[in-house]
């Protein structure tokens, strides 16, 4: 897809502060982090490498050839961490296992070393009073599985659930919420079809395949924790046509058809949305698709992770009209929405994030709702005012969600420490702290101080 404008200021002159009564005293407010965008130490204890180890050492692949061997070094300072997210009265934590600690090379031995570092985070919280939320997996995908296929191969769903039993027994007594995938969207048509994330192929039916899979794997891997209380996190977004054109009409079902509903569907209906398969059919048939695989993937979820940072608004882009082509970027244009961005160009609209929290609740699902991602990206170091500005805008559009009947149970945001934005290298700097890269001193930003207050004011 293509964007159209460039970044701009983003003002909240005026507007209302969001009333934390609105969001009732059990609400959780937390903060999320990722362990390859965080926590450095890439080769210790045993840690094997993960395909985004390989891919930012390829040249060319991220900004600046920035990589995540060190990051934020939280892996050595994750106390200081903790403290830190004590100091801003945060009532959970995000974060990530990285599979690669656990089994280095995927699947069969287990690293002792890196579920203790685990354990030490998770106590290190409780000790705080802050309740763990671990991911399991955040796309640092260990290098020897996709040396044997990657998420295109069903195998690697097989593994992902071994792992998932091996994590959750050594933790079970300390982490009552556990998430099974962040973003799957990104892990398949990032990492498999655009090419843009690692592991950098360029395969639209491998990474329709891999969609499955990852799929498959977040149904096994609640299978095999049993009795915990599972969840998943999808990257969604409030999808509109620029004009009743037909076309752009069409363009709009397709882009919210593989972002959204690819997804929902098979989770919460136990069936893939017909209109994407059949726009997908010319690609790709659906036989790696096989018996029992739904009712595996739909099993009953105890909460839905939400990701969220920006609606699109499409039109037709006058390509191939296959939901494959936009994987590949083809059929479809992003229209500027004329509304202020942050400094990765995504447009800022808190409404998006209303519209779309009613739309979970109206054609979903009554299932509890966590925002598990919300943030932005800018470039002022400590005196935030845009982020300031976008978190307490967005932070408005839940209590109205909640208002408005939505089980919002849960905020995060994204993120609390300036980190490694991926194919963005250090470049993007997303986090509420601010992080020297080399001091690796932590400062907090306004938007800390900010959130640390709405928390106070009543709002955890
Ligand atoms: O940094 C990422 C995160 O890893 C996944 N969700 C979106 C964030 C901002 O791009």
């Amino acid at each position: 897809m293509s964007t159209t404008t460039e970044p701009g200021p983003a003002s909240d002159a005026g507007r209302p502060e969001p009333t934390p009564a609105a969001f009732g005293p059990d609400f959780v407010w937390g903060a999320a982090t990722s362990s390859y965008q965080i926590e450095g130490a890439a080769t210790e204890d045993g840690r094997g490498p993960s395909i985004w180890d390989t891919f930012a050492a390829s040249p060319g692949k991220v900004d600046g050839g920035d990589t995540g061997a060190i990051a934020a070094d939280h892996y050595h300072r994750y106390r200081d961490d903790v403290a830190l997210m004590a100091q801003l009265g945060l009532g959970a934590y995000r974060f990530s296992i990285a599979w690669p600690r656990i089994q280095p090379l995927g699947s069969g031995r287990i690293e002792q070393r890196g579920l203790d570092f685990y354990r030490r985070l998770t106590d290190t919280l409780l000790e705080h009073g802050i309740e763990p939320w671990p991911t399991l997996y955040h796309w640092d995908l260990p290098q020897p599985l996709e040396d044997a296929g990657g998420w295109p191969a069903r195998d690697t769903a097989l593994r992902f659930a071994e792992y998932a039993a091996v994590v959750h027994e050594a933790l079970s007594d300390r982490v009552t919420h556990w998430t099974t995938l962040n973003e799957p969207w990104c892990s398949a048509f990032l990492g498999y079809a655009t090419g843009r994330h690692a592991p950098g192929r360029r395969e639209p039916a491998g990474a329709v395949r891999a969609a499955h899979h990852l799929l498959l794997g977040h149904g096994l891997a609640a299978e095999a924790m049993r009795g915990a209380q599972v969840g998943i996190t999808l990257n969604l977004t409030q999808v509109t046509a620029h004009s009743t054109a037909p076309a752009d009409l069409d363009a709009a079902r397709r882009i919210d058809g593989m972002q959204n509903r690819l997804f929902l569907d098979p989770l919460l209906r136990a069936r893939y949305p017909e209109d994407v398969v059949h726009d997908l059919a010319a690609t790709l048939d659906f036989r790696h698709v096989q018996e029992g695989d739904l009712k595996t993937i739909a099993a009953p979820l105890d909460f839905l992770g939400v990701n969220y940072y920006a609606p699109l608004l499409v039109a037709d882009g006058g390509g191939a009209r296959t939901a494959t082509a936009y994987v590949g970027a083809e059929s479809v244009r992003t229209v500027d929405g004329g509304r202020p961005r942050t400094s990765i160009g995504w447009e800022i609209d808190e409404q998006g994030l209303l519209d779309l929290l009613l739309r979970l609740r109206r054609d979903y699902s009554a299932l509890p709702l966590y925002i598990t991602e919300n943030g932005a990206a800018f470039d002022d170091e400590v005196h935030d005012t845009g982020r300031v500005a976008y978190l307490k805008g967005h932070v408005r559009a839940c209590a109205e969600a909640i208002g408005r009947g939505v089980p919002l149970a849960g905020y995060f945001v994204w993120s609390l420490l300036d980190n490694f934005e991926w194919s963005y290298g250090y470049a993007q700097r997303f986090g509420i702290v601010h992080v020297d890269y080399a001091t690796q001193r932590r400062t907090l930003k306004d938007s800390a101080r900010w959130y640390a207050s709405l928390i106070g004011r009543g709002g955890g």
